[in-house]
């Protein structure tokens, strides 16, 4: 049986997953109002094709409660926050997890850590709590890292055929969890020792927050003069070796701000370039102000209140909002307004917000200047609404439109 502790946006998939192909699986997790949730067979996320895997799962016999189970094999997929004062990671919820494990795990079981860490966390923070609880590691218990790789929005699918990579401290325990997770991975899993997963991981990110960034100062240099960045990085992308992200109004969700800052807070010295990058993809929400500022001066909109921002979660057609750039953009406002401007978003069905709007047209109709922060599918469906409306496009998808 595998025990899966943390069913969030990672842990739920994932074990449902795992038992929709054939394990026997409980997930456990201790917020109650999402066990009740799940007990009822409804799920907490939205996500393209969760629905028929939960089905699924179910089907298979999937449980849920808020106790660890005595098991030979956990998954951790708990939350990875960082300290945003000295920006080093917060490893308390894998420490609380990992303690729970071993007061009633069975000899000889397996740890994955699927939570992205920094690189040694496992060997400063888990394995001297293995010792402490006067345990053998590699015979009482191994520890494996198999840092999750999907993409918000084809999560399902990229379980499925992602490739992964497995860290653990012999070839025997890897392949064991190989076999696992081969269950429902068609991708190719490597094995690898610990440490080296746990730099992978982050590494991955970290190179995707660069790109971007990259994309977000070109857009800086662009307007500087009054060239089209989005037709600048087309034309570049067409090069063989070259392949430019998309620059936008900021970057937001849990990882590709995030996992970066566990480099720089462990290796502040050597880590010139990706702080820079975090810093060009911070000031990002500042400059989408600028240019709401300088397009109510031109177009003689004097009210704030006239202004409206579609779209408050960190990417198109997902429904997570955590450190998304409308939410950093309304942070940056508190200095200049006192109120944020309203919003609108078609992922987001119940009021999380005063400043929120929950019907569309009423927010086109109440908005003389819109701001897209999101592209939502919902929007591109509605362009037709928009014609005729003053539009801050960040995302460069309508041609008339001002950009950043
Ligand atoms: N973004 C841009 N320009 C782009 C792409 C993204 O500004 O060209 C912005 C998005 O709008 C969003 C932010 O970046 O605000 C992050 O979105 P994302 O789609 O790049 O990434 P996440 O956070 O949804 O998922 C990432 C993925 N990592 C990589 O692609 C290397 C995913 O595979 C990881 O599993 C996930 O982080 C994670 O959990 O670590």
């Amino acid at each position: 049986m595998i025990n899966v502790i943390g069913l969030g946006y990672i842990g739920l998939p994932t074990a449902l997953m795992l038992a929709a192909n054939g394990n026997e699986v409980i997930g456990t997790d201790y917020n109650m109002e999402l066990l009740s949730s799940l007990k009822r067979g409804e799920l907490t996320f939205e996500e393209s094709g969760l629905e028929e895997l939960f089905k699924n799962a179910l089907d298979k016999g999937i449980k849920f409660g808020s106790e660890y189970s005595s098991s030979n094999f956990y998954i951790i997929t708990v939350p990875t926050p960082y300290d945003k004062v000295d920006k080093k990671i917060d490893a308390s919820y894998v420490i609380a997890a990992t303690k729970q494990v071993l007061e009633v795990c069975q000899k000889g079981t397996i740890l994955v850590i699927e939570s992205t860490i920094s690189p040694g966390t496992i060997d400063r923070f888990v394995r001297p709590l293995i010792r402490e609880a006067g345990l053998v590691l590699g015979e009482d218990l191994h520890l494996v890292h198999a840092p999750e790789r999907i993409l918000p929005g084809q999560m399902i699918k990229e379980l499925q055929f992602n490739s992964r990579t497995i860290g653990a401290d012999s070839p025997e325990i890897a392949q064991r969890v190989k076999d696992v997770y081969s269950s429902f991975c068609e991708g190719e899993i490597v094995c690898t020792d610990i440490r080296t997963a746990e730099m992978t991981k982050v590494v991955e990110n970290t190179f995707r927050a660069i790109n971007i960034a990259f994309a977000n100062e070109l857009t800086k240099i662009s307007r500087h003069d009054d060239l089209d960045v989005h037709e600048i990085i087309r034309i570049s992308n067409m090069h063989p070796r070259v392949n430019i992200l998309s620059p936008g109004p900021g970057v937001g969700g849990h990882c590709i701000p995030v996992d970066p800052w566990f480099l720089v807070g462990d290796y502040p010295r050597l880590t010139k370039l990706i702080s820079a990058a975090l810093e060009i993809n911070e000031s990002m929400p500042d400059l989408v102000l600028d240019r709401i500022r300088e397009i109510m001066n031109e177009n003689g909109i004097t009210e704030r209140n006239k202004v409206g921002i579609y779209g408050v979660t960190y990417k198109q057609d997902v429904d997570d909002i955590r450190e998304s750039p409308t939410l950093q953009l309304f942070d940056h406002m508190k200095n200049h307004f006192a109120e944020p401007f309203k919003f609108f978003d078609p992922m987001i069905h119940n009021k999380i917000m005063e400043n929120q709007i929950m019907d569309f047209d009423e927010f086109l109709g109440e908005s003389e200047l819109i701001v897209l922060m999101v592209e939502h599918s919902h929007l591109k469906d509605n362009l037709f609404k928009l014609e005729g409306k003053c539009i801050l496009d960040t995302h460069n998808l309508i041609d008339d439109a001002y950009k950043l």
